[in-house]
């Protein structure tokens, strides 16, 4: 498993925020800090480092990844010894990533990625490179739900590479096109960077039942692990058991939660933000309650939670993340569409793929994020229910294990 956590060089300090206003849609909740906190007393959590100082180890080993390298990184401010140190979640820290261990989880990547690709795999199986081969792979791609306009593009990317390299092997053409797929996917790998700000907040939505808050406790787990001081906002307020589920996570984590039954969700965002910046944590992560993005008064409830927690920190949200299930194929890029539409996201983590069949939306929410200014990372992949089923997301990795 790895430590997700790298610790980033360079620029980033917490700049004392002016002191926020209480936003007007905020008025039944104090805004003092000590918001009901649930199991865990509100002392200060175990591995709470002093906010001067380096929180993470720095990693040894490196995973390829595309994301910035630290020393490339942009570093406006001169290293201050005594900043904070920002962190990115992600695989590349990899101190206690041992070989086999990662293959483990690939080949619980494979394993879960198989309904979808064998049908693709099947394609390949032949003698010929001929019409026959690329209709076939045309309708296996469609089949992974990859869409018209991705399958489109992978295919006229393959025809190309399969004429440059004047392949004769349907086996050759495989790996042409586990090339092809990389490349699109490509974009889409980051890290999450946490240390920019103090704390770093960030939002995570979705429809019903994605796997928002399994998710979350997962990486809180990594977090915490990570020295990281977090701080859960269970702005999902409409289901006890929802705030219960988060804090079960919280509990299990040891780490703080701002809590209230049957607020109003903006409210306990912004507490859990101010509670955030008063006890100097690192992360605050607020887990909202699922909705379709065809609910336009809870589309609209969204959008306040992102405003309000703006007004609790003048740079926050630093990540609005959406969390999609894989299996949902094509209406996964309607999700993503929808929820970038009334959000603007920073980020995506696509949950279940282990076992789907639909594992192709990827090819297609990456040409779409193509189209976008700026493309929506995924930030990590879950193959499971258990822990290490969090996973940084690896284009190339990916794409073989769709082919596999
Ligand atoms: N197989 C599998 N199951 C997952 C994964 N991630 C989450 N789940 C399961 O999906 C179910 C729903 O997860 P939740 O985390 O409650 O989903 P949610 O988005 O918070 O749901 P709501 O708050 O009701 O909208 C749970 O049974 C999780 O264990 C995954 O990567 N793979
Ligand atoms: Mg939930």
């Amino acid at each position: 498993m790895f430590s997700f956590i790298k610790k980033k060089l360079g620029w980033g300090q917490s700049a004392p925020e002016a002191p926020a206003e209480q936003p007007a849609a905020a008025p039944a909740t104090p805004a003092a800090p000590e918001t009901a906190p649930l199991p865990p007393a509100p002392a200060p959590a175990p591995v709470a480092s002093p906010p001067t100082s380096p929180i993470v180890p720095a990693p040894a080993a490196a995973v390829p990844a595309a994301a910035p390298t630290p020393a490339a990184a942009p570093a406006p401010v001169a290293q201050a010894p005594a900043a904070p140190a920002p962190v990115s979640v992600a695989e590349a820290a990899a101190p206690r990533a041992p070989e086999p261990e990662r293959r483990s989880w690939l080949d619980k990547l494979r394993q879960g990625l198989k309904k979808t690709g064998s049908g693709i795999a099947q394609v390949f199986t032949g003698t010929r490179i001929d019409d026959a081969l690329y209709e076939e792979l045309e309708s296996a791609l469609l089949m992974a739900d990859a869409g018209v306009a991705a399958t489109e593009h992978l295919l006229h990317d393959l025809k190309r590479r399969v004429k440059e390299t004047k392949a004769t092997e349907p086996a050759q053409v495989k790996a042409l096109l586990i090339d092809a797929i990389t490349e699109l996917l490509a974009p889409l790998e980051k890290s999450l960077e946490v240390g920019h700000t103090t704390p770093t907040v960030i939002m995570v939505a979705g429809v019903n039942g994605a796997g928002k808050t399994t998710t979350i406790g997962k990486l809180t787990r990594h977090l915490a692990d990570a020295r990281q001081r977090v701080l859960l906002a269970a702005a999902d307020t409409f289901r006890a058991a929802a705030r219960e589920q988060l804090g079960v996570w919280a509990d299990r984590n040891q780490v703080d939660i701002v809590s209230q039954e049957g607020g109003d969700p903006a409210a306990v965002t912004f507490d859990a933000v101010q509670a955030g910046k008063a006890r100097g944590c690192d992360v605050v992560i607020a887990d909202t309650a699922g909705r379709l993005a065809t609910q336009l008064h809870l589309m609209e409830e969204l959008r306040k939670i992102k405003r309000v927690i703006g007004k609790a920190m003048d740079t926050a949200p630093h990540e609005v993340l959406l969390v999609v299930d894989g299996n949902t194929g094509q209406n996964a890029l309607a999700q993503v569409k929808a929820f970038d539409e009334a959000l603007g996201l920073t980020g995506l983590i696509v949950t279940k793929l282990d076992g789907t069949a639909k594992g192709g939306v990827l090819a297609a929410i990456a040409l779409w994020s193509r189209q976008r200014q700026a493309p929506v990372p995924v930030y990590f992949i879950g193959v499971g229910e258990k822990l290490e089923d969090l996973q940084t997301f690896s284009a190339r990795e990916f794409a073989h294990a769709l082919l596999s």
